[in-house]
């Protein structure tokens, strides 16, 4: 929890799988904050002011001061609230598999999860093989333990589990079924969700992230 006097702010998008690593790793801190939803279309000057350089959620605001980018968000906490259980294992390597990774989800398993509902034709047809792929390299790296870390939530399964709640698009624009290609994997998203309340409370309905898309879509021309 927040000590007395501190004040944390959260600047964020209900949807935003970056916003909800933020999310988590306050909740598995057990860290009072405050939540002020964000217009992307009509920036507060709070945002613009806090992150200049992206002009993107999420932002922390600790204190007055402004901390940008998920990942280094997720850090941050880990370290300035370190009563709890770290999010980190505490072995360097196994320390910068997990950052490896982590970065693997926003370079390469993001962009190709994207293209599946704002492309299409042959671009579409990449971006589903590369998906997959991706999916499948998580999977292995995953292999037999329960969470990417080993035996508690951690820092590479709060980067990717927020992904989890876009799959009824992902399934539905990539069409494949994300159980049958990747067994492990779903039954880990599973097991995030049903162990964790800090994940249960964060992941919005899979329908209402759904509807997002699809309006998404709509607004990209891409459905009538
Ligand atoms: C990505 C944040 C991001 O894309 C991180 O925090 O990890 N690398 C960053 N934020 C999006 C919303 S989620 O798709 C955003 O704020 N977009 C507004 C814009 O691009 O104008």
């Amino acid at each position: 929890m927040a000590e007395q006097g501190e004040e944390v702010i959260l600047l964020d998008f209900w949807a935003s799988m970056f916003g909800m690593r933020v999310r988590i790793a306050l909740a598995e801190k057990g860290i009072r904050y405050e939540y002020r939803e964000q217009d992307l279309r009509n920036k507060s000057q709070l945002l613009l002011d806090s992150n200049p350089v992206h002009k993107k959620i999420p932002v922390l605001i600790h204190n007055g001061k402004p901390i940008c980018e998920s990942s280094i968000i997720v850090e941050y906490i880990d370290e300035v609230w370190n009563n709890k259980a770290p999010l980190f294992p505490s072995d360097c390597y196994a320390k910068a598999r997990a950052r490896f990774w982590a970065d693997f989800v926003d370079k390469k398993f993001y962009l190709s999860g994207r293209k599946l509902y704002t492309t299409k034709g042959e671009e579409h047809e990449a971006a589903r093989s590369e998906f997959i792929e991706c999916l499948k390299l998580l999977e292995g790296e995953l292999g037999d333990k329960p969470y990417f870390g080993g035996e508690s939530l951690g820092f590479l399964d709060i980067s990717f589990i927020p992904f989890y709640a876009w799959f009824q698009a992902y399934e539905t624009y990539g069409n494949f079924n994300f159980e049958h290609e990747c067994p492990k994997l779903f039954a880990w998203a599973k097991r995030c969700i049903r162990d964790n309340e800090s994940v249960s409370k964060t992941l919005p309905e899979m329908p209402k992230v759904f509807d997002f898309v699809q309006h998404m879509r709509k607004r990209f021309g891409l459905d009538d």
